[in-house]
Order: C-alpha cells, then sequence, then structure tokens
C-alpha cells in the first residue's frame, strides 16, 4: 500500500514495522511527531520520557533486555542524553537500538545549529541518514539490523525538511522478532575500568571494521553516474547526503553524478575512492558542517565544499544553483506591499503574559534569568522581561551562579529571578532546584505552571495526570516536590497569573525574600482543547466612551489588542482573560460571558 507520509510519520512506521516494541522521546521540534505516530500503534510501549537522557537510558534498558527499541529527541536533545549514549556506545547491543537525533538546520526553533553527526564519530557508532520519507521507512529497518549484526547503537539522523516535508511511501508489514535473551555478562553490559578496557580495542578493530566494509557495499550508499556533460565542461561529481541530496539532484539533474551516502559512518572511503576517481570536479554538499568532506579531504582527495557553499543556515535548490551554475534566484512574483513584520508573540489568553507584565517593572533591579518554553517569548517587546537563556533548566542553575557571583562582588543591587515551565523544570529543573537550596541561594524561582508542554504543541508531562496515549497516570505534584527540594513552607507562593494583583503581592514578597523561594504560577495554557471550549464565550470588551487612548493596555503585549484611535479587542482571539481589564487606568475594559 502507498501513503503520503512525513519523515517522521514513515519513521514511526519504520520503527513499528522493524517489530519495535519499547520507545521512549523526549518533545522537541523536529523530532515530536515521531513519537506520536508511534505511539498510535498497537502491541508497543511507548512514553513520553521526563527528558531526552532518561528517554536514551529507558531504551538502553530496553536493549539489554534483547527488544528492539529507539528513542527520539531534537538535536539538542542529544546534549542532555549524550552521557547514556556515549557510554551504552560501548556496551554490546543486544536487542537493536536506535537513537533519532532530528537536527535544525536555519534553527526554525532552536538555540544553536550543532551537526548531530559528529557524535556518531565521537562515539564510534553507526550512522544513517534519510533523504525522503520512504527512506525513513526503509532506513529505519536497515539500522536495526545493523544494530543487532554489528552490535552497535545506531545514530539516526534527520533534519527539519526530512521530517516534516511529505512523500510518498510504500508501507509493509509488521515483522516482530522475538525478544533476544537476557544472558548475565557483565563483558557485555557493566562498563567498569576493567571491562571497558577491553572493550575498547573490540570496538575500534571489530564493530567499526565491520561497519566499514558494510559501508562499502550496503545499498544504502550508491553511486548513480551519468554520462551526459554540462556545456563539455568536465564532468561534475556531487557527494551528498541527507536533503542535500534532493536538492543537488533537482538542481543538476543527470549533469552530474552522484555518490550519495546514506551510511554516513563509518564513511564508505573505496566507493568515495573510486567515484573520485571517475569525476574531473568534485563537490561535497552537505547541510551545516563539512562533517564528510573534512574526512574526505583527510583521505587526500581533491574536492570543494565549503569553500563555496555555506556552514550556516538551511541549503535549497536556489542556493545550490545559485553556487553551481551561477544563476541568481529569480523572483516569480513582484509586490510593492510590504507584509508586516509578525514577531513571534505569546498568544491571546496566555496565562504568563499576566507574570511577565509585572515581572518587567523589577528588570532594572533584578536579573531574570529565562528557560526554553513558550515563556522565553517574555523576552520580547514590550515586555522584555528576561535577560537570558541557556538551555532547558538552564535557569535556576543560571540564576544561582548569577547570584553567587553577586555575593562575592556583594552587590545587592540585582535580585535573582528564575523563570521555567512545568515541562522543563521536570525535564531538568528540579536538580537546579535541589542545588540551589542546597547551596542555599537566596534567588526566587517562578514555575509558570500551565499544566501542558505548551511550546513543542501541548504534549503529556508528569504533572497533566495523562500518559503519551491519553491514558491516566499518576500526577507528580510540582508544590510538594519544591518542598521536597527544600523549599520551606512559608517561602512558597501558588498565584494565578490571570490575578494580576495577586500576581504582583506574589513578586514583591519573592523579591524581598532572603531565603530560596520558589512562586508557583497555575493556569492552564489557553490553548488547551477544554479550555477554549470552557473560555469560548468570554470575552474582553472596550468601552469606546471611557477608553482615553493611553495605551497603557498595549504594554501587556495581547496580540488581541489593537489600536485604531482608540483600543479595540479582536473578538475571535480574545478569551476574556481579563489581564487588560485589570491594566486599564481608565475601567474602560469590562469582561463580558463569564
Ligand atoms: C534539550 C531540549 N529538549 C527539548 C527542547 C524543545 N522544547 C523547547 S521548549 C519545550 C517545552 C516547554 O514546555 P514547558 O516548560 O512546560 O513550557 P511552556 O512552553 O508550556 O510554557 C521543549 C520540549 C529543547 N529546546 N531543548
Amino acid at each position: 500500500m502507498k501513503i503520503l507520509m512525513t519523515g517522521n510519520e514513515a519513521i514511526a512506521r519504520g520503527a513499528y514495522e522493524a517489530g519495535v516494541t519499547v520507545a521512549s522521546a523526549y518533545p522537541g521540534t523536529p523530532s515530536t511527531e515521531i513519537m506520536e505516530n508511534f505511539s498510535q500503534y498497537e502491541g508497543v510501549h511507548s512514553e513520553w520520557a521526563v527528558n531526552e537522557k532518561v528517554a536514551c537510558e529507558v531504551a538502553a534498558g530496553a536493549s539489554i533486555r534483547g527488544a528492539r527499541t529507539f528513542a527520539a529527541m531534537k538535536h539538542v536533545g542529544l546534549n542532555v542524553a549524550a552521557d547514556g549514549f556515549m557510554s551504552y556506545a560501548y556496551h554490546v547491543t543486544n536487542g537493536g537500538f536506535v537513537l533519532i537525533t532530528a537536527d535544525e538546520p536555519n534553527m526554525h526553533s532552536s538555540q544553536n545549529e550543532q551537526d548531530n553527526r559528529y557524535f556518531a564519530l565521537f562515539g564510534k557508532t553507526a550512522l544513517i541518514e534519510p533523504s525522503d520519507s520512504q527512506e525513513c521507512l526503509d532506513f529505519m529497518k536497515e539500522a536495526f539490523e545493523i544494530s543487532e549484526k554489528y552490535e552497535t547503537p545506531v545514530l539516526y539522523r534527520v533534519t527539519t525538511r526530512t521530517c516534516h516535508s511529505k512523500s510518498i511511501v510504500s508501507i509493509g508489514e509488521r515483522i516482530v522478532p522475538p525478544i533476544k535473551n537476557y544472558v548475565k555478562d557483565p563483558r557485555k553490559n557493566l562498563m567498569v575500568p576493567a571491562n571497558s578496557r577491553a572493550r575498547h580495542p573490540e570496538i575500534e578493530d571489530i564493530r567499526l571494521a565491520g561497519l566499514r566494509e558494510y559501508s562499502n557495499n550496503c545499498a544504502l550508499n550508491r553511486i548513480e553516474y551519468n554520462n551526459k556533460a554540462l556545456d563539455n565542461a568536465p564532468s561534475i561529481g556531487i557527494i551528498t547526503s541527507g536533503i542535500a541530496y534532493q536538492y543537488a539532484k533537482e538542481v543538476m539533474g543527470d549533469n552530474a553524478s552522484y555518490l550519495k551516502i546514506g551510511f554516513v559512518n563509518p564513511l564508505p572511503d573505496k566507493m568515495i575512492r573510486e567515484f573520485a576517481s571517475k569525476v574531473d570536479k568534485l563537490y561535497i554538499i552537505e547541510e551545516n558542517d563539512p562533517f564528510i568532506e573534512t574526512q574526505i579531504k583527510a583521505m587526500g582527495i581533491e574536492c570543494i565544499g565549503k569553500e563555496v557553499f555555506p556552514i550556516c543556515g538551511e541549503y535549497s535548490p536556489e542556493l545550490l544553483r545559485e553556487v553551481l551554475l551561477g544563476v541568481k534566484p529569480s523572483c516569480t512574483y513582484e509586490t510593492k506591499l510590504q507584509a508586516p513584520a509578525r514577531p513571534p508573540v505569546l498568544c491571546a489568553g496566555c496565562p504568563h503574559r499576566g507574570l511577565f507584565f509585572e515581572l518587567g517593572k523589577y528588570k532594572n533591579k533584578a536579573y531574570l534569568s529565562g528557560d526554553i518554553g513558550c515563556y522565553t517569548l517574555g523576552a520580547m517587546n514590550p515586555l522584555n522581561a528576561l535577560d537570558s537563556t541557556i538551555c532547558m533548566g538552564g535557569a535556576i542553575t543560571g540564576a544561582h551562579g548569577f547570584e553567587k557571583a553577586n555575593e562575592i562582588a556583594n552587590d545587592k543591587s540585582m535580585k535573582c529571578f528564575a523563570l521555567i515551565g512545568d515541562s522543563t523544570f521536570f525535564h531538568s529543573g528540579i536538580t537546579g532546584l535541589i542545588n540551589s537550596t542546597y547551596n542555599n541561594s537566596a534567588i526566587t524561582t517562578i514555575i509558570l505552571d500551565n499544566s501542558i508542554t505548551g511550546m513543542t504543541g501541548h504534549q503529556e508531562n508528569p504533572g497533566t495526570g495523562k500518559t503519551v496515549n491519553g491514558q491516566p497516570a499518576p500526577v507528580v505534584d510540582i508544590i510538594s516536590l519544591c518542598h521536597a527540594c527544600g523549599i520551606k513552607k512559608e517561602n512558597l507562593l501558588v498565584v494565578d497569573p490571570y490575578d494580576i494583583k495577586a500576581t504582583r503581592e506574589a513578586l514583591k514578597k519573592g523579591y524581598e525574600a532572603t531565603e530560596p523561594f520558589v512562586i508557583v504560577t497555575k493556569r492552564e495554557c489557553a490553548l488547551l482543547k477544554p479550555i477554549i471550549k470552557k473560555r469560548a464565550n468570554m470575552k474582553s470588551i472596550v468601552d469606546p466612551e471611557k477608553c482615553r487612548s493611553c495605551k497603557a493596555c498595549l504594554r501587556c503585549g495581547c496580540p488581541a489588542l489593537m489600536f485604531e484611535g482608540k483600543t479595540r479587542i479582536d473578538n475571535d482571539a480574545c478569551n476574556g482573560c481579563g489581564v487588560c481589564v485589570q491594566i486599564c487606568p481608565f475601567d474602560a475594559i469590562e469582561k463580558v460571558g463569564e
């Protein structure tokens, strides 16, 4: 049967057909839909892990037991999972183990553009990179064969365009190989120094040698020779992988020959030498870093890569056409109209808005240490209420470090606030909170609990009471957790961020606190389906007679508010959260439909 599928849907299907029985993932663009799709299949255990390290180790445990398993994450997730991944890479893999990393050239939703192919080189594992949805499915199945045959983890790298583009896929049957026996054997599974020392040479001499041989002979790597010369110019050869292969083919068609690499680590050295010897001019086309190119140059082969193709950002057919053929992109449609800029913004009715509106008042006398989630948008105009954001879980730890440096500098001019969402708190905020109470840090942590993992599109988490399949799950209570982390009863406040006065008072207490202090702002995400339904008739409306055009309400940055001589509220966008009602100094806005 043939179906139109995104790469992520096809990866999930491939895992299902390959007989995966246990899978764990933490959401993150562009990987999220892999688990969302996989969890729809019957007869599998799928789960949202609390973070990527957990997902990787859950998969490692299932693999040791003999099951086929995968962990999925976005590229920066592999930094979190790296300890487990690098160590499990020394084990003798039992059940097939695949770690899917979804990288993000051009950082559409990420803080960096790291190229995770290096993790395979670093961890001495196999690396696979598909170029379209059919390959996403087929390569997934092959990944499990490789993992079990060569007793290695397989790093499976995709990028945004492969994950999210749709193409036709032939789907097949699910075949579940029997779960392998688990035989106790410390030399395979207990990496203490004596065992690791014995294992390392095996990885170099047996695993990597076997994989290199495989790489030179497998169907994942293929040469496509084309004889048609380009204007009688010397013959062009292109070595490429991933989505860049599609772009190169679109631009050069049969005016070039290709070595398409789907099995990327170890590289097919013999194929590369043979291909290079047959063409006059050799290009290496790969997004992000010169991962393939550097290794080919180290083989002493002359080629052109990052001298002409950029390291930064995403490739496109237009970009390759310009570099390879000197053809500038032509605009097919011209207009003098300028679309207004639409910077990212907290949604209308977002519960984070009230907090940031009040917190912004402290920006000159506080360090506002942010984290990663919808609330990172608190940094944007007009709220401007964040100083920094490092990585997931970095808010509390960063605020603690800032505070300790403040103490040494005897600088009392800035109170330290840490801001973190509920999912991020479970992900890696808890350890930071324990660290800050243990080390007696007078920081105030604000946990923005909107009862969902908002930014990545509403995934359940340990605080929501549901599993990835929507099944009931125990609720991990954030408040008890904070107390268990060392926050005293009197140093914890829970507040509704729709209530501006209560939020203001809580922040004042947090600002004045001299001990580790926590404020939990509790209000569900406005886009949760039951909340949309519940608040469907709740609106805020402006009385134009009373509106004095002072624009005070606009300072909360709500996209439902417009100014047309006077404030007007978009009835469709507004959910009657009432933040603007409380801000208006002239009582010109009122709530209706409650
Ligand atoms: C290491 C890592 N994993 C995953 C992500 C993707 N990601 C960005 S924000 C976010 C979740 C934020 O949820 P929450 O903390 O509940 O805040 P909300 O967006 O709901 O306000 C995730 C999973 C990431 N940026 N980094």
